[in-house]
């Protein structure tokens, strides 16, 4: 199949890449945002966003006449819905005393409902947003055939998950693996074919159910494994050990892959997308559940061992370096960073947050600092809670000149201990028990 125009549903951390890519690649494509600030920055040929690579490209899909955004979809030859699929935040399943989060699909409803227009025989539509199970046959497929249309005959229906990593997702989205679901054969082969023209990766097909599956199976799998890893970090300080130390020599094993342990899982991903399993099954998910409620309680964990370090929190100041998600992203979702100093906070410490890629974030009841100096200066305590490069290189020499603080607590085993030490820190760090 050919594929001239196309249009991108949803402009945010995949589906701008995804349209960007396909725009550099020779294909006419229509960005569709309901946020029209987004519509206005997009097509100045400036992005919303921070992802290495992705201004630039951006701006070269814009010269090239090629992208266009804009706040409704158009007619057009394939349709990519790559909308957020978060929680709800009001509303919980409950299966026998347990309490589970729920998918809410709206904006994959409405984006499903916004195409149903423009829908025209031989049209391809492919959903990216990760989805509970079945979402393509029994959410997705009745509102498109409301066009009158029978989806696998009269359209090609697909679920294709994006499986790229923040941070990387320019190489990924072109370089990885990609799983093309059809709700019948001809669609995966649709599927299949638009892919192509950018994905270098192998491109498998399969059917959409199982798609979904794949994606929710791989989230959940790194979930259970953090979950592990964050519990190995409470043991290892029950025994005496170093978690760090623990892990690297258990990895000597070929068979062994240990995550790291951490202050907790974020981001939009992996903190969520476990949750679409239990919601579909709750009977059935006992142990991804829990894995769930161990990285969510992490936080807590960690401000247990600063009270401790610190006698008491109340009235303390603390500064908190890093509000992301994760290391030298700026996205702020779901983190466990925002968590600790809210937890912090709530036990009468006085936080100052530094968040070097997004100084001006206006994160609710979080006071963010304006420089790394600002942060630290009357500090009492120092808490490292995200890996960002630029913290690991901070020269401790440097850092104790601008502090009064000589306590850091270092929750991602960021920091070299003996640098720090020779300029007269005490380190604590995370799932160290010795
Ligand atoms: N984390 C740990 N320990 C680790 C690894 C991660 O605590 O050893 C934490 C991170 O700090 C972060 C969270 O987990 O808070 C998630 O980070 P991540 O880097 O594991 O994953 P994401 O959410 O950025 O991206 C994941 C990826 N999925 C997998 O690796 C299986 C990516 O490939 C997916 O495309 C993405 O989710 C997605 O969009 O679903």
């Amino acid at each position: 199949m050919k594929f001239n125009k196309i249009c991108v549903i949803g402009l945010g951390y995949i589906g701008l890449p995804t349209a960007s890519t396909f725009a550099v690649n020779g294909v006419n494509v229509i960005g569709v945002d309901t946020n029209s600030h987004v519509i206005d920055t997009l097509n100045k040929g400036e992005i919303h966003i921070h992802e290495p690579g992705l201004p630039e490209a951006v701006s070269n899909a814009v010269r090239s006449g090629k992208f266009k955004a804009t706040t409704r979809p158009e007619e057009a030859d394939a349709y990519i819905i790559a909308v957020p699929t978060p929680f709800k935040h009001d509303e919980f399943g409950e299966y026998n005393g347990v309490k589970y989060k729920l998918a809410d699909m709206r904006a994959v409803t409405s984006a499903a409902e916004s195409i149903v227009p423009h829908l025209k025989k031989g049209n391809l539509v492919v959903l990216e947003s990760t989805s509970p199970p079945r979402t393509t046959v029994d959410l997705v497929t009745p509102i498109l055939e409301k066009s009158g249309l029978k989806a696998g005959s009269d359209f090609f229906l697909c679920y294709s998950p994006e499986r790229v990593l923040p941070g990387q997702i320019l190489r990924e989205l072109i370089e990885n693996a990609r799983i093309v679901g059809g709700i019948t054969a001809e669609s995966a082969q649709a599927g299949h074919d638009l892919y192509a023209t950018f994905v270098k990766g192998q491109i498998i097909k399969t059917d959409a159910t199982t798609a979904e599956m794949v994606k929710l199976m791989e989230n959940t799998y790194r979930d259970v494994n953090i979950a592990i890893a964050n519990e190995f970090s409470r043991l290892a300080e029950k025994f005496g050990v170093d978690v760090w130390e623990a892990v690297s020599l258990a990895n000597l094993h070929p068979r062994v892959k240990i995550l790291s342990p951490g202050p907790g899982v974020g981001g939009h991903c992996i903190s969520v997308d476990p949750w679409f399993f239990v919601e579909a099954a709750p009977e059935l998910t006992p142990l991804i559940y829990h894995a769930r409620q161990v990285n969510d309680a992490q936080p807590h964990f960690v401000v247990e061992k600063i009270k401790q370090a610190l006698g008491e929190l109340k009235g303390k100041k603390i500064a908190a370096l890093g509000l992301a998600y994760k290391p030298d992203v700026d996205d702020l979702r779901e983190s466990p960073a925002n968590e600790v100093v809210h937890l912090l906070q709530g036990e009468g410490a006085q936080v100052k947050a530094w968040e070097p890629f997004k100084p001006d974030a206006d994160m609710e009841g979080i006071h963010m600092a304006s420089s790394l100096e600002d942060a630290i200066k009357d500090a009492d305590l120092i808490v490292l809670l995200v890996k960002h490069t630029e913290f690991i290189k901070l020269d401790p020499h440097e850092i104790a000149e601008k502090t009064k603080t000589r306590v850091l607590f270092d929750t991602v085993s960021g920091w070299n201990i003996n640098d720090w030490e020779i300029a007269g820190f005490k380190v604590i760090r995370l799932g160290v028990g010795k």
